[in-house]
């Protein structure tokens, strides 16, 4: 027999959703009451989920199972109609995204602490997204933040665990719990997008693929689209068995954490083509025979050759990308004569302007890149459109970066991360950037002269809704940038981001080493800030 139960809680202090969700270590979600408290606050700032359908999944690391169960006792204790779940209590995050908007759900919650490890003493996560399949808003955060801080009672079911490794459907109390494959639709939207033909032919004549899964969620994703429809070989999909723990590794795709797909790209040996993607699958990294492709040239690219995929062959409505990445995309839509929007850090500033049909693509420098297909990023579907130019193109990776580069101009790019910086220390470092902003214009730095300083806000043109303190934009007369903003997705101390680029339109000056080509940037940025006398570091601890 089922029981409902309403059980006293008090608040829990630091239930403040950050860029995507609230994370934490594993062990503070495991503690009494903090799970239940922010799945209560989540269902109280939507007003209720009496009579509602929502969408459940995570990316199968650690907890992500008990997780799974408890919201489900505590939907059904709240009223839920029904709650669909993907089989094995995963689902990826643009695949939820996707669920949410094909069965017209009332919104999802998605476990993930995305490209953060995993594991009883790594990290764990929690993020909901509305019902046009997005993240939450900043004003319903600041609501589900608020509710958290007021809490009195949560209400659960007392009941036995559903068994989530059967597609099919059962009951929890009143509501319905219907447990699906987590691949299906998804693959059956990507199907619509791309000419899965011509990608199809691309791997019958030989075109080698090497996709690693990090062990996480994108992995029965990419074997069931890419080996499975598509016909790469078994093998081209790497580490494709997700993992509580990823393998132990952190499943951030980049050149760092990625230093496998790195070696095999750069051998002599080199398949055509490497890609991995992130925990909750909706990062993606791209690199070519010998060439790794930063995140803001990807965006560039698929901008200016989205038309030879189906679904963008009438053209983009417009490109938006979030303040830090480069202005790489900047220059392909100018050209193209369609609208550039830019936008604080974190996908939920891209839903408004997806909504009202004014772009198309998005795209963040930290491997983030995605269309209006869902509301989310999506790390496969980069890859997809990737693959459809290619094969459109019938060029190397390589061959069409030198001929973006030769067009555009090139934008070198890195971002330094200094992690786990004590939070007084961080927050002074951009404190003391605050106070020096208006006296920066005309001061010169390693031969870099400032012309605009400013703490990024913005300003949502659909809804006319404000994010101040976005990050601190330095921008120089030469068309160099620095960024500065302290990360919202860490558990541990304060992470500083500091985004570096540089503009070389000159196509003979288009072959140097990154460092190389942002030295006087990297100078510039250490005069102005003092980051060693902050942090006490004279190195960035990632450089991607
Ligand atoms: C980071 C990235 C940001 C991204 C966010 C979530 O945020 O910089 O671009 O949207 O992670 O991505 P922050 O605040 O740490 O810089 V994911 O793949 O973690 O959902
Ligand atoms: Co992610």
């Amino acid at each position: 027999m089922t029981q409902f139960q309403t059980v006293p809680t008090q608040p829990i202090e630091g239930q403040k959703p950050g860029t995507s969700g609230l994370r934490k270590k594993t062990r503070v979600f495991m503690q009494p009451h903090y799970l239940e408290n922010f799945t209560q606050a989540i269902f109280d700032a939507i007003e209720g989920v009496a009579g509602k359908v929502l969408i459940l999944g995570g990316d199968g690391r650690y907890f992500n199972d008990r997780a799974i169960q408890v919201i489900l006792r505590m939907a059904a204790a709240n009223g839920a109609a029904r709650v669909i779940v993907g089989q094995g209590g995963l689902l990826s995050t643009p695949a939820a995204s996707n669920l949410i908007r094909q069965r017209k759900a009332d919104g999802g919650i998605i476990l993930s602490a995305s490209h953060n490890p995993g594991g009883i003493d790594e990290d764990f996560g929690m993020k909901f997204n509305g019902p046009n399949g997005g993240p939450a808003t900043e004003s319903l955060t600041d609501r589900i933040f608020a509710r958290a801080g007021e809490l009195t009672e949560y209400r659960i079911l007392e009941a036995h665990d559903i068994d989530l490794s059967r597609p099919g459907t059962s009951t929890l109390g009143e509501m319905l719990v219907e447990i699906v494959d987590p691949v299906e639709d998804y693959a059956a939207l990507m199907q619509k997008l791309f000419d899965f033909d011509a990608i199809r032919a691309l791997f019958a004549g030989g075109f080698r693929l090497h996709f690693d899964a990090m062990h996480a969620v994108t992995g029965p994703y990419a074997r069931r689209i890419l080996q499975e429809i598509l016909g790469a070989p078994a093998g081209s999909v790497v580490n494709d068995q997700p993992l509580p723990d990823f393998g132990g590794g952190h499943p951030d795709p980049n050149p760092i954490w990625a230093a496998d797909l790195m070696a095999r790209m750069f051998a002599p040996d080199a398949p055509d083509f490497g890609a991995a993607s992130d925990g909750d699958g909706d990062r993606n990294m791209i690199v070519g025979r010998g060439i790794y492709v930063t995140p803001s040239d990807s965006l560039a690219v698929l901008a200016a050759n989205a038309t030879h995929a189906p679904a963008y062959a009438g053209g983009l409505a417009g490109v938006a990308r979030s303040m830090p990445t480069s202005r790489a995309a900047d220059l392909v839509a100018e050209k193209l004569g369609i609208g550039i929007y830019e936008t604080p850090t974190g996908w939920k500033f891209f839903g408004n302007l997806l909504d009202a049909g004014r772009v198309t693509l998005c795209g963040e420098e930290s491997a983030g890149t995605g269309s209006d297909h869902v509301r989310e990023k999506d790390g496969l579907w980069a890859v997809l459109l990737w693959l459809n130019i290619l094969a459109a193109r019938g060029q190397s990776v390589d061959q069409i970066m030198r001929a973006h580069w030769a067009e555009y101009g090139r934008n070198y790019y890195s971002r330094h991360d200094y992690e786990a910086v004590p939070s007084d220390r961080a927050n002074a470092l951009i404190d003391r950037l605050r106070g020096l902003l208006s006296d920066l214009p005309g001061q010169e730095f390693a031969g870099l002269s400032v012309a605009e300083a400013d703490d990024f806000a913005y300003l949502d043109p659909v809804d006319g809704s404000q994010s101040a303190r976005q990050g601190i934009r330095i921008l120089f007369a030469e068309g160099s940038r620095v960024v500065m903003r302290l990360s919202g997705t860490g558990t541990e101390g304060a992470t500083l981001r500091v985004y570096l680029e540089r503009y070389q339109p000159a196509s003979a000056r288009h072959d140097l080493p990154v460092e190389e080509a942002l030295a006087p940037v990297i100078a510039a940025a250490e005069q102005i800030a003092q980051i060693e006398g902050h942090t006490g570091r004279s190195r960035p601890d990632v450089t991607t």
